[in-house]
């Protein structure tokens, strides 16, 4: 039989071990409730007319899924947008690749990568998620497998574009780490009046990247993280740092022991912080929307926004805290 002294010990172990991870879900000792209203919540400015179709979406009867890729397409599809989908700003060879993924209340998700010609490559995650056996596609297998579903080619560069890209090639200097004002992947979490909750992403990545480069957008669990039971979570910014931390997937967990969704978002900034010896250098923000409804975001850097629409709060821009 375990002396009371070494019962202490070996428990006391076993909790060092688990590194103070609860025993029991905390979720399910805080016993939380979807709120029974949807909730849209996604990046930046162009937050707003993506949410609003979002919206539109869920009321006339669409699901999660549908509402957080038709919210995004609408973004993708505006050629003023030099971030995502077409007008997207190219690599540094002049060629415009996307990263998109969409992820599902039941954990199916879908995603390409490098993806070139098509407009909107978040429709082309969610075949990938739906109508194949795989998670993510890339670069020319992603392309044919679009043709193949009936997407049609596009030149994605447009003349605006092209000029930037072509003004950058006078001095382009090969910085990417420098990435404040080079942000605006949008990233969006729905949550239906039943409480389910999908996510998706989409961007054309770092601006004049090297070709074949591929951020965190795309990856599921650094760009983009739902867990259904607990939230979802998404982030935008220099994706190298946020694949390092799996920042998504790491707010996520957050959650899940406890954390509100700002919290969360800011321990996983904060783990950036740790393993990046030059994040003042660069921006990464993470946006999250917990099962309760409650959501939260924030960032490295000031000047990170989202779009928050709730029956109440209409749809209105939230400025997220920030470390620095
Ligand atoms: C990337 N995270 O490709 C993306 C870029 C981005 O806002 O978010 N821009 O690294």
């Amino acid at each position: 039989m375990l002396k009371r002294r070494s019962f202490l010990k070996r428990t006391t172990l076993l909790g060092s071990m688990l590194g103070g991870w609860p025993l029991f879900s905390t979720l399910a000792r805080q016993g939380l409730q979807a709120p029974g209203h949807a909730t849209v919540i996604s990046t930046w400015n162009h937050g707003i007319p993506a949410n609003a179709r979002a919206w539109q979406i869920l009321a006339a009867g669409g699901t999660p899924v549908d509402a957080a890729e038709g919210g995004v397409r609408v973004v993708e599809s505006d050629p003023d947008n030099s971030s995502v989908g077409i007008g997207g700003r190219p690599d540094r060879d002049g060629r415009v690749t996307l990263d998109a993924s969409i992820m599902a209340p039941d954990g199916n998700c879908g995603a390409v990568a490098a993806l070139e010609h098509i407009e909107n490559p978040i429709s082309v995650a969610r075949k990938v998620m739906e109508d194949t056996p795989h998670v993510m596609l890339v670069g020319d297998g992603a392309l044919q497998f679009a043709l193949e579903q009936g997407f049609t080619k596009k030149n994605l560069l447009t003349e605006a574009s092209r000029q930037a890209w072509q003004q950058w090639l006078k001095n382009a200097e090969y910085k990417p780490v420098i990435n404040i004002e080079n942000h605006d992947t949008i990233g969006l979490l729905v949550q239906d009046a039943d409480g389910h909750i999908a996510g998706a992403c989409t961007t054309s990545g770092l601006a004049y990247k090297m070709h074949g480069r591929v951020g965190d957008s795309p990856i599921i669990g650094a760009g983009l993280f739902v867990d259904d039971e607990v939230g979802g979570a998404t982030a935008t910014g220099m994706g190298e740092a946020v694949i390092k931390v799996a920042g998504s997937h790491t707010v996520v967990e957050l959650m899940r022991q406890g954390y509100e969704p700002c919290e969360a978002c800011r321990e996983a900034v904060k783990r950036i912080t740790r393993k990046e010896p030059r994040y003042k250098e660069l921006q990464v923000g993470f946006l999250a929307l917990r099962k309760d409804g409650l959501t939260g975001g924030f960032a490295i850097h000031q000047g990170f926004n989202y779009a928050l629409m709730t029956a109440a709060d209409n749809n209105r821009m939230v400025n997220a805290d920030s470390l620095l």
